[in-house]
């Protein structure tokens, strides 16, 4: 049985990350791999009703904390049930957003400091980490430039001001300083498929090395 391996997108609104977890999907399926797909916040049915809190409403209606909070409700539920009984199985399991999300947009741009999400992290998940987070790195700019027009936009975390983005996308890119073992950024500028084969190809070299 191969083994299962656990891969997290992140990046900013916009930077493409469910258009590569769907070509990543495709492609790695067409290797003969079994592949779950799956997003955050959200993945299970209890963590999609735990979604729908925090995606819609005011801007203001949660404190950062409270946000971090129903966060990691919903991702322990998505850990236990989705996630690592995937792996278990030999599957590879890629999540549209993980863990890095919240140190990102709750901590960084939220203002609450990243030692205490940590520690919410280990309380909630151990030491429980994807084996690889591609990182879609994108200017706000572009990035919301490309959500503007979709239909059916949720625009609780969106309509924040751009310095909001900026400081999101400072924090992903240190959090991929901090662990370049576990991080490979790709540039989100690129068109879809350039950032689809850069992806693959990260993702057989982990398969490679496990
Ligand atoms: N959040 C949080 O605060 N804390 C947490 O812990 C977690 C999440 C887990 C979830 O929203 C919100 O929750 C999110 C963070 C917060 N804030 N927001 N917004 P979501 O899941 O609904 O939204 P999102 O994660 O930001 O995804 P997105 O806006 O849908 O963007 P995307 O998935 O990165 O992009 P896309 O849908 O693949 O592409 C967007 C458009 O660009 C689309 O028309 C594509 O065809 C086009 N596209 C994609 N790639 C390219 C390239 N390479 N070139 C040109 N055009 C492209």
């Amino acid at each position: 049985m191969p083994k299962g391996l656990f891969i997290s997108l992140e990046g900013g609104e916009g930077a493409g990350k469910s258009t590569l977890a769907r070509a990543l999907q495709t492609a790695l399926i067409a290797h003969g791999r079994d592949v779950v797909l799956t997003r955050e916040p959200g993945g299970t049915p209890g963590a999609e009703q735990i979604r729908d809190l925090l995606v819609k409403g005011d801007t203001e209606r949660w404190s950062a904390m409270t946000e971090a909070l129903l966060f990691y409700a919903a991702r322990v539920d998505h850990v236990e049930k989705v996630i690592q009984p995937a792996i278990g199985r030999g599957a590879i399991v890629i999540s549209d957003r993980f863990a890095d999300s919240t140190m990102a947009y709750q901590g960084a741009a939220g203002g609450i400091e990243l030692a205490r999400l940590k520690a919410l992290h280990r309380l909630a998940l151990g030491d429980f980490q994807p084996a690889l987070t591609l990182l879609i790195d994108i200017p706000p700019e572009t990035g919301l430039a490309r959500t503007r027009d979709r239909l059916g936009l949720e625009v609780r975390f969106e309509s924040k001001a751009l310095a909001f983005h900026e400081r999101l996308r400072n924090c992903f890119r240190q959090l991929a300083a901090d662990e370049p073992d576990r991080f490979v950024t790709l540039k989100g500028e690129d068109d879809a498929d350039k950032v689809a084969a850069r992806a693959l190809s990260a993702v057989m070299d982990r398969l490679n090395d496990e």
